[in-house]
């Protein structure tokens, strides 16, 4: 196996094994109405920073509203097209009788041997190291179904001489059997996206094939994109549970780059919500209320939560059961979590070893001590939760 080359996209690097291979074909494959472009023009963008050349076969919008999405997004590739280490092979242009100033031009894209010979053309006079996008390989597989397969296969092989590496994004729409398992064996890779029912995390992300071989355990990453920045790993909903003043309010407005409450004389009487964008994930952050009259609510807001941070006040053991209890109220025992134990700059807080002992945490729950009032470690409780959202990731994706 060849060295990989990262996408600029961590979590997706790490599914397919540390990165992409030069020279490989990937197919980016998603379920109908769910949008696999920005993944691919995002991965793209990040190649053409790190020194890579680009070409972007486009068969369904202008050149120029790709350059528009691109930028929209924040990945200008303007300058590179001028600077001559990107191109687009309009196949878009011919179709609607525009003329393109594209340097790479299939002026009747419905032709199968101009644009076999286009295409062939463009990839020959491109550099070593080179990403190959195709978008969309859906028109090209309804004009030319096993035609365009077998073409397909030609040109992989031509990247795999040439280390172009290529990118198709497909949606699978009701094709022939036949069509989908010839287009599942052709590629190296396989990055499927998914649309989930039940979990209000819509979307998913899982890598189905790499190295030429079906993934066994697969695993889901919600996901979602935000404009400016493109792919982010979205974690709906984090539950912040745990007994009256506690310290979960300060939690939520401290991690988040913005929060709203509901507070009345000094306790929350209705939910803390929060937002924060870390480390490509994008997350949604609910503060349950402390005070036990406002139980019932609990499992309302308990529910679709990922996972939880427990919070509780260091100094006060007595009211460690209920922290308990409050996780059975709201439906998110049996979710990954992390227990903080705050106010550990007051007299007399416990350690996270003695709390670990007083409540029966089992070994694999992370206890972190951390005073909520400085900010301090709540970062940390934060990192380690959401480290074990992508461990158990499966169980997101599970009922798909
Ligand atoms: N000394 C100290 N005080 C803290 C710390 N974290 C929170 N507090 C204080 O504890 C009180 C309760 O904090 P909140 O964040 O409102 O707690 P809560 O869990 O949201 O409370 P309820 O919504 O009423 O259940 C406030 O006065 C906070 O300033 C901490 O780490 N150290
Ligand atoms: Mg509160």
């Amino acid at each position: 196996m060849g060295d990989r080359v990262s996408t600029g996209i961590k979590v997706i690097d790490k599914l397919l094994g540390g990165g992409f291979e030069r020279g490989s074909s990937i197919l980016l494959r998603s379920s109908p109405f769910v949008d696999a472009t920005p993944i691919a023009q995002e991965w793209l963008y990040n190649r053409l920073r790190e020194g890579d050349r680009g070409l972007y076969l486009v068969n369904n919008r202008p050149p120029d509203v790709v350059l528009e999405e691109m930028r929209s997004y924040g990945w200008p590739i303007k300058s590179y097209r001028e600077g001559g280490s990107f191109v687009f092979i309009d196949a878009y242009s011919g179709v609607v009788g525009m003329e393109s100033s594209e340097t790479f031009k299939v002026k009747n894209p419905m032709e199968f041997g101009e644009l076999n010979s286009v295409l062939s053309e463009s990839l020959k006079s491109a550099a070593d190291k080179a990403i190959f996008l195709f978008d969309s390989l859906n028109i090209f597989i309804d004009q030319f179904g096993a035609k365009g397969i077998s073409a397909i296969r030609e040109w992989n092989k031509y990247g795999l001489v040439k280390d172009i590496s290529s990118i198709y994004i497909y949606t699978e729409w009701g094709y022939p059997e036949e069509i989908k398992s010839q287009l599942e064996e052709t590629f190296d890779f396989i990055i499927d996206l998914k649309a989930l029912k039940r979990v209000v995390a819509s979307e998913v992300l899982t890598v189905t094939k790499v190295d030429r071989k079906p993934v066994k355990e697969k695993r889901y990453i919600p996901f979602k994109y935000s404009k400016p920045g493109g792919f982010k790993v979205y974690v709906p909903k984090i539950l912040v549970t745990g007994p009256y003043h506690a310290g979960k309010t300060t939690i939520v407005h401290k991690i988040s780059s913005k929060a709203v409450s509901v507070q009345r004389m000094g306790t929350t009487i209705a939910l803390d919500f929060g937002h924060v964008d870390y480390k490509g994930f994008s997350v949604d952050l609910f503060g349950t209320i402390g005070q036990p009259r406002f139980d019932p609510i609990l499992d309302v807001l308990g529910g679709e939560a990922l996972g939880v941070l427990l919070v509780v006040d260091s100094t006060k053991p007595e009211e460690f059961p209920r922290a308990i209890e409050m996780m059975r109220k709201a439906g998110v025992h049996g979710l990954p979590y992390v227990v903080i134990a705050n106010k550990q700059d007051l007299p007399g807080a416990l350690s996270a070893d003695e709390i670990r002992r007083r409540m029966h945490i089992p070994d694999n729950v992370p206890i972190i001590e951390a005073v909520a009032t400085e900010g301090k470690n709540l970062m940390k409780a934060l990192d380690l939760l959401l480290r074990k959202l992508i461990e158990e990731g499966e169980e997101v994706g599970g009922s798909s």
